[in-house]
Protein backbone atom coordinates (compact mmCIF):
# COMPACT_ATOMS: atom_id res chain seq x y z
CA UNK A 1 0.00 0.00 0.00
CA UNK A 2 1.19 3.82 -1.04
CA UNK A 3 1.11 6.69 1.43
CA UNK A 4 0.12 10.48 -0.52
CA UNK A 5 0.68 12.63 2.44
CA UNK A 6 -1.97 16.33 2.12
CA UNK A 7 -0.76 19.43 3.25
CA UNK A 8 -3.26 22.58 3.24
CA UNK A 9 -1.01 25.59 3.18
CA UNK A 10 -1.72 29.10 3.50
CA UNK A 11 0.98 31.51 3.96
CA UNK A 12 3.36 29.16 5.58
CA UNK A 13 6.49 30.16 3.82
CA UNK A 14 8.44 29.62 7.27
CA UNK A 15 7.27 26.65 8.15
CA UNK A 16 6.33 24.45 4.79
CA UNK A 17 10.14 23.36 4.20
CA UNK A 18 10.61 21.82 7.11
CA UNK A 19 7.21 19.72 7.23
CA UNK A 20 7.12 19.10 3.68
CA UNK A 21 10.54 17.69 3.67
CA UNK A 22 9.83 15.75 6.87
CA UNK A 23 6.84 14.39 5.39
CA UNK A 24 8.64 12.97 2.33
CA UNK A 25 10.68 10.80 4.31
CA UNK A 26 7.10 8.96 5.43
CA UNK A 27 5.32 8.65 1.65
CA UNK A 28 5.63 8.18 -1.38
CA UNK A 29 3.94 11.11 -2.20
CA UNK A 30 3.77 14.36 -0.84
CA UNK A 31 0.89 16.76 -2.06
CA UNK A 32 0.82 21.04 -0.81
CA UNK A 33 -2.34 22.38 -1.96
CA UNK A 34 -2.39 26.10 -1.78
CA UNK A 35 -4.75 28.86 -2.34
CA UNK A 36 -4.15 32.76 -2.06
CA UNK A 37 -0.83 32.71 -0.84
CA UNK A 38 1.06 35.60 -1.13
CA UNK A 39 4.41 34.29 -0.16
CA UNK A 40 6.02 31.93 -0.97
CA UNK A 41 4.68 28.73 -0.11
CA UNK A 42 4.61 26.89 -3.54
CA UNK A 43 7.88 28.01 -4.97
CA UNK A 44 9.15 26.35 -1.62
CA UNK A 45 7.19 23.71 -0.72
CA UNK A 46 7.82 22.41 -4.74
CA UNK A 47 12.15 22.69 -3.61
CA UNK A 48 11.00 20.57 -0.64
CA UNK A 49 9.95 18.11 -2.94
CA UNK A 50 6.04 18.23 -3.01
CA UNK A 51 3.56 17.82 -5.78
CA UNK A 52 2.18 21.50 -5.83
CA UNK A 53 -2.05 21.33 -6.30
CA UNK A 54 -2.70 25.73 -6.68
CA UNK A 55 -6.43 25.29 -6.29
CA UNK A 56 -7.99 28.51 -7.43
CA UNK A 57 -7.92 31.67 -5.04
CA UNK A 58 -8.86 31.50 -1.03
CA UNK A 59 -11.49 28.65 -1.73
CA UNK A 60 -10.53 27.47 1.79
CA UNK A 61 -9.42 24.59 4.33
CA UNK A 62 -11.95 22.13 2.99
CA UNK A 63 -11.66 22.66 -0.61
CA UNK A 64 -7.73 22.53 -0.34
CA UNK A 65 -7.69 18.74 1.05
CA UNK A 66 -10.77 17.53 -1.29
CA UNK A 67 -8.38 18.80 -4.26
CA UNK A 68 -5.58 16.85 -2.33
CA UNK A 69 -8.03 13.84 -2.12
CA UNK A 70 -8.59 13.91 -5.67
CA UNK A 71 -4.96 14.29 -7.01
CA UNK A 72 -3.38 11.68 -4.52
CA UNK A 73 -2.14 8.42 -5.76
CA UNK A 74 -1.88 6.46 -2.68
CA UNK A 75 -4.35 4.65 -0.90
CA UNK A 76 -3.65 5.95 2.51
CA UNK A 77 -3.84 9.55 2.57
CA UNK A 78 -2.65 11.87 5.74
CA UNK A 79 -3.64 15.30 6.38
CA UNK A 80 -1.48 17.51 8.43
CA UNK A 81 -1.15 20.80 8.79
CA UNK A 82 1.63 23.26 7.50
CA UNK A 83 2.26 25.45 10.48
CA UNK A 84 4.30 23.35 12.62
CA UNK A 85 1.49 22.11 15.38
CA UNK A 86 2.29 18.53 13.88
CA UNK A 87 5.05 16.52 13.84
CA UNK A 88 5.76 14.73 10.95
CA UNK A 89 7.45 12.19 13.19
CA UNK A 90 3.54 11.31 14.01
CA UNK A 91 2.90 10.67 10.22
CA UNK A 92 3.45 6.30 10.66
CA UNK A 93 2.08 6.50 14.08
CA UNK A 94 -1.20 7.86 12.29
CA UNK A 95 -1.36 5.66 9.43
CA UNK A 96 -0.77 2.37 11.20
CA UNK A 97 -3.88 1.27 11.76
CA UNK A 98 -5.07 2.12 8.28
CA UNK A 99 -2.25 0.01 7.21
CA UNK A 100 -3.12 -2.93 9.43
CA UNK A 101 -6.77 -2.66 8.53
CA UNK A 102 -8.12 -1.72 11.68
CA UNK A 103 -9.45 1.55 10.85
CA UNK A 104 -10.84 3.84 8.57
CA UNK A 105 -10.35 6.92 9.84
CA UNK A 106 -7.54 7.59 12.61
CA UNK A 107 -7.52 11.31 14.08
CA UNK A 108 -4.31 12.33 15.58
CA UNK A 109 -5.80 13.78 19.16
CA UNK A 110 -4.63 16.40 21.36
CA UNK A 111 -5.03 15.78 24.97
CA UNK A 112 -6.72 19.09 25.19
CA UNK A 113 -8.72 21.21 22.79
CA UNK A 114 -7.08 24.18 21.25
CA UNK A 115 -10.66 26.05 22.21
CA UNK A 116 -14.01 26.17 24.16
CA UNK A 117 -15.82 26.11 20.81
CA UNK A 118 -13.97 22.91 19.67
CA UNK A 119 -14.89 21.12 23.43
CA UNK A 120 -18.46 21.84 22.31
CA UNK A 121 -17.91 20.07 19.11
CA UNK A 122 -16.15 17.53 20.69
CA UNK A 123 -19.02 16.87 23.30
CA UNK A 124 -21.59 17.28 20.25
CA UNK A 125 -19.37 14.36 18.26
CA UNK A 126 -18.86 11.98 21.61
CA UNK A 127 -23.11 11.66 21.31
CA UNK A 128 -22.00 9.35 18.40
CA UNK A 129 -18.67 8.41 18.26
CA UNK A 130 -16.18 7.79 21.12
CA UNK A 131 -13.34 10.34 20.05
CA UNK A 132 -11.30 12.98 22.33
CA UNK A 133 -10.78 14.82 19.83
CA UNK A 134 -13.34 15.66 16.28
CA UNK A 135 -11.23 19.08 15.10
CA UNK A 136 -7.07 18.00 14.42
CA UNK A 137 -5.83 18.33 11.10
CA UNK A 138 -3.94 15.53 11.53
CA UNK A 139 -5.46 12.20 10.42
CA UNK A 140 -5.05 9.37 8.34
CA UNK A 141 -7.94 7.56 6.12
CA UNK A 142 -8.55 5.32 3.03
CA UNK A 143 -8.25 6.76 -0.43
CA UNK A 144 -11.43 5.38 -0.91
CA UNK A 145 -13.18 6.78 2.00
CA UNK A 146 -11.39 10.52 1.39
CA UNK A 147 -13.36 10.19 -1.95
CA UNK A 148 -16.71 9.48 -0.35
CA UNK A 149 -16.18 12.62 2.21
CA UNK A 150 -18.81 16.22 1.13
CA UNK A 151 -17.61 17.87 3.85
CA UNK A 152 -19.70 21.07 3.32
CA UNK A 153 -19.10 22.61 6.97
CA UNK A 154 -17.58 25.95 7.60
CA UNK A 155 -15.02 23.52 9.21
CA UNK A 156 -13.77 20.24 9.32
CA UNK A 157 -14.93 20.33 12.84
CA UNK A 158 -17.21 17.43 14.48
CA UNK A 159 -18.05 16.80 10.39
CA UNK A 160 -14.93 14.84 9.46
CA UNK A 161 -15.52 12.37 11.81
CA UNK A 162 -19.65 12.61 11.87
CA UNK A 163 -19.64 12.16 7.83
CA UNK A 164 -17.28 9.34 7.65
CA UNK A 165 -19.06 6.97 10.87
CA UNK A 166 -22.09 7.66 8.65
CA UNK A 167 -20.83 6.01 5.61
CA UNK A 168 -19.51 3.27 7.59
CA UNK A 169 -16.08 3.96 7.95
CA UNK A 170 -14.31 2.74 11.68
CA UNK A 171 -13.00 5.62 13.26
CA UNK A 172 -10.29 5.68 15.57
CA UNK A 173 -7.79 8.03 17.74
CA UNK A 174 -4.19 8.09 18.53
CA UNK A 175 -2.60 10.65 20.90
CA UNK A 176 -0.38 12.82 18.91
CA UNK A 177 2.51 15.27 19.74
CA UNK A 178 1.69 18.90 19.54
CA UNK A 179 4.27 21.80 19.12
CA UNK A 180 3.07 24.78 20.89
CA UNK A 181 3.63 28.07 18.02
CA UNK A 182 3.73 31.40 18.90
CA UNK A 183 1.09 31.88 16.35
CA UNK A 184 -2.10 34.22 18.15
CA UNK A 185 -5.60 32.31 18.04
CA UNK A 186 -7.94 33.88 17.00
CA UNK A 187 -11.54 33.89 18.08
CA UNK A 188 -13.13 30.93 15.53
CA UNK A 189 -16.76 32.45 14.42
CA UNK A 190 -17.15 29.74 12.02
CA UNK A 191 -18.16 27.67 14.85
CA UNK A 192 -21.53 29.46 15.63
CA UNK A 193 -22.57 28.06 12.10
CA UNK A 194 -20.65 24.89 12.34
CA UNK A 195 -22.31 23.80 15.75
CA UNK A 196 -25.65 23.54 13.42
CA UNK A 197 -24.11 21.61 10.89
CA UNK A 198 -22.85 19.33 13.44
CA UNK A 199 -26.30 18.86 15.09
CA UNK A 200 -28.05 18.31 11.70
CA UNK A 201 -25.81 15.41 10.94
CA UNK A 202 -26.36 14.08 14.78
CA UNK A 203 -29.63 14.05 13.51
CA UNK A 204 -29.26 11.70 11.13
CA UNK A 205 -30.17 7.84 11.69
CA UNK A 206 -29.09 5.07 9.52
CA UNK A 207 -25.27 4.27 8.72
CA UNK A 208 -24.09 3.38 5.02
CA UNK A 209 -21.27 1.12 3.38
CA UNK A 210 -18.04 2.56 2.36
CA UNK A 211 -17.21 2.44 -1.35
N1 LIG B 1 -4.80 25.86 0.93
C1 LIG B 1 -5.31 26.40 2.04
N2 LIG B 1 -4.81 26.06 3.24
C2 LIG B 1 -5.37 26.62 4.33
C3 LIG B 1 -6.44 27.53 4.27
N3 LIG B 1 -6.76 27.89 5.54
C4 LIG B 1 -5.92 27.23 6.35
N4 LIG B 1 -5.07 26.48 5.63
C5 LIG B 1 -4.00 25.61 6.12
O1 LIG B 1 -4.61 24.60 6.89
C6 LIG B 1 -3.82 24.30 8.04
C7 LIG B 1 -4.64 24.57 9.28
O2 LIG B 1 -4.95 25.94 9.33
P1 LIG B 1 -4.88 26.76 10.68
O3 LIG B 1 -5.17 28.19 10.35
O4 LIG B 1 -3.61 26.45 11.39
O5 LIG B 1 -6.14 26.16 11.42
P2 LIG B 1 -6.23 25.70 12.91
O6 LIG B 1 -5.04 24.83 13.26
O7 LIG B 1 -7.60 25.15 13.10
O8 LIG B 1 -6.15 27.09 13.62
P3 LIG B 1 -5.11 27.59 14.72
O9 LIG B 1 -5.60 26.98 15.97
O10 LIG B 1 -5.27 29.07 14.65
O11 LIG B 1 -3.74 27.12 14.32
C8 LIG B 1 -2.57 25.18 7.91
O12 LIG B 1 -1.58 24.42 7.28
C9 LIG B 1 -3.01 26.33 7.01
O13 LIG B 1 -1.96 26.88 6.26
C10 LIG B 1 -6.95 27.87 2.98
O14 LIG B 1 -7.86 28.66 2.82
N5 LIG B 1 -6.34 27.28 1.92
MG1 LIG C 1 -3.03 25.45 13.21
Amino acid sequence: MTLTVVIPARNEEKTIYKIAKAARQHADEVIVVDDGSVDATAQIAREAGAKIVINGEKRGYIEAIKAGFRQAEGDIIVTIDADGEHNPENIPLVAKPIYDGKADLVLGTRDKAARISESLMNWLTNLKVKISDSCTGFRALSKCLALELNLKGRCTCGIFVLEAYYYGARVIGVPVEIIPTDKPRAIAWRHIGQTFYVLGWLLRKRRGQIG
